[in-house]
């Protein structure tokens, strides 16, 4: 029995010809964003990885098939569909073996990419350490998944929804390398700056490069998470969102929202109380995300 794993013919031409790819999330369009700015960000962020001379490998699972790669018409079906599951590593290998249709969450992408052979991965944010997660223990599976999956991550951060600080927590206890882009300090998603110190900074797409090739070197299980903060003109501070996440989550607490459903539940109800200001900011931010993870990608191509 062999994985289901199919590569679109532009991922599969460019894995042979060694040249940079970038693996995209699909999570972040049927669970992150409305339609229709989904498949429009979607189509976006593609092209910005195009652009910056990588080959973009958007990831889902389709009928009982993992692409890496969607055709245009795909990526469309995808973005349209409303009864898609979120799949994160365990619900990975059950949608594979009954023929589901699912999109996957960064844990999941990881796996995804890993198993075709891509190093590099751009998102939003990552999952993390929810608030109250010593109450829910609700801590997303990506955490473990940077722990043990070798694939460079680039988010935002983490999403200020998080208790940022146990979520740095977790990173480190984990061996993961948090590593803030051009700043001291970890950028929060929506906002250049958390106020939380990061435990690494470096400053160019070939210093990440290497040391990701070192930790391969080393023999080190897992990844990177690089925060690269959201440009300065799309951001939203982060004190002017802090009342507005706390309604959110008052709203998510009060209504018995768990598990899976939380995330998703918030940013939705982020998106109404800014009045679409922080989908605007997210758009901005995972397309910066994505030239910074072509960089890296052709970075690591070159040295390889
Ligand atoms: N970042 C976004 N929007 C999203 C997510 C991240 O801007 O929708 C998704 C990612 O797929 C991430 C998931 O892996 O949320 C985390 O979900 P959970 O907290 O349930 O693990
Ligand atoms: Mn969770």
């Amino acid at each position: 029995m062999t994985v289901p794993l199919t590569l679109s013919p532009e991922v599969a031409a460019a894995s042979a010809a060694g040249k940079p790819i970038v693996a995209l999330e699909s999570t972040i369009i049927t669970h992150g964003m409305p339609w229709p700015q989904n498949l429009d960000t979607a189509q976006r962020v593609e092209a910005a990885v195009r652009d910056a001379g990588a080959v973009p490998a958007t990831i889902a699972v389709l009928d009982g098939t993992l692409h890496v790669g969607l055709s245009p018409e795909r990526l469309e079906a995808l973005a349209k569909a409303d009864d898609v599951s979120k799949l994160s590593r365990a619900d990975l290998a059950v949608c594979l073996a009954t023929g589901g249709t699912g999109a996957t969450t960064v844990a999941a992408t990881m796996i995804s990419a890993h198993l075709a052979g891509i190093s590099v991965f751009a998102t939003g944010g990552i999952g993390g350490v929810h608030k109250g997660a010593e109450l829910s223990f609700d801590i997303s599976a990506d955490l473990r998944e940077l722990a043990e999956t070798p694939v460079t991550v680039i988010g935002a951060g983490a999403k200020a929804i998080l208790d940022l600080p146990k979520t740095l927590e977790v990173l480190e206890t984990q061996g993961v390398p948090v590593i803030a882009v051009g700043q001291d300090n970890l950028p929060a998603f929506w906002s250049q700056d958390s106020g939380l110190p990061a435990p690494l900074r470096l400053d160019t797409a070939a210093e990440i490069a290497a040391s990701h090739l070192m930790r391969r070197k080393l023999g080190l299980h897992g990844g990177q998470f690089v925060a690269n903060p959201i440009p300065v003109e799309d951001e939203i501070p982060a004190a002017e969102l802090a009342p507005i996440i706390a309604r959110a989550q008052q709203q998510a607490d009060a209504q018995g929202i768990a598990a899976k459903a939380v995330t998703p539940f918030l940013l939705q109800r982020i998106f109404e109380l800014t009045e679409g200001r922080s989908l605007e900011a997210n758009i901005a931010l995972v397309l910066n995300n994505a030239r910074l993870a072509a960089e890296i990608a052709t970075e690591i191509a070159a040295r390889q």
